[in-house]
């Protein structure tokens, strides 16, 4: 585990209890997927939970693919990473966002690393420090290569003076159930 040890007690009753629910809000809406994360490190420093929406745009080709992380209480050290899985490709896809900085392109990469060449630079990210931050990712589908569905992972980073806290949706490099484009 990644965690500050202080902070893994409750983490062994939770694993994997992150639960699912579907929104469907109507024909011309996109679904939202809601995945719940339980508060692991019994702390303020806790991501809540996601929410993964994929869309098509009006013709078919384009959309975004855009994912909401309820990071809780976050500082200006602290970082989130997503990756993001698509049928038939050998790669995943990998971006990180730091509040109130510059971001770095969405990258191909291997399994769970972060290192690989770019797939797009040109994509929409969102943090800033606060209580109740809401980390926003959104990336153009067609960086994605269209694809009909994703499942994406994310990783909240807390960092602190002695080390730092890791909160993964829905689990340690795990994905979520597929989303489709809609
Ligand atoms: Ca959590
Ligand atoms: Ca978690």
């Amino acid at each position: 585990m990644d965690s500050v040890p202080g902070l893994l007690r409750a983490a062994t009753v939770t694993a994997g209890a992150a639960c699912v629910l579907a929104t469907l809000s109507g024909p011309a809406q996109a679904e939202t997927r809601r995945f719940h994360d339980p508060n692991e490190s019994g702390t303020i420093n806790d991501t809540q939970g996601i929410t993964v929406r994929l869309t098509k745009g009006p013709h078919g080709p384009g959309g975004r693919a855009v994912v909401k992380v309820r990071a809780g209480n976050v500082l200006l050290t602290d970082y989130f990473d997503l990756w993001i899985d698509v049928p038939g490709a050998t790669k995943n896809f990998h971006a990180r966002i730091r509040p109130q900085t510059e971001y770095g392109p969405v990258r191909k990469v291997t399994g769970f690393e972060r290192t690989g060449p770019a797939a797009c630079r040109r994509w929409e990210a969102r943090a800033v420090s606060s209580r109740h931050t809401v980390v926003l990712f959104s990336i153009p589908r067609r960086c994605l290569g269209d694809p009909g569905k994703a499942r994406v992972a994310t990783r909240s980073t807390y960092v602190y003076n002695q080390g730092r806290e890791r909160d993964w949706v829905p689990a340690a490099r795990t994905f979520t159930p597929w989303v489709r484009a809609t």
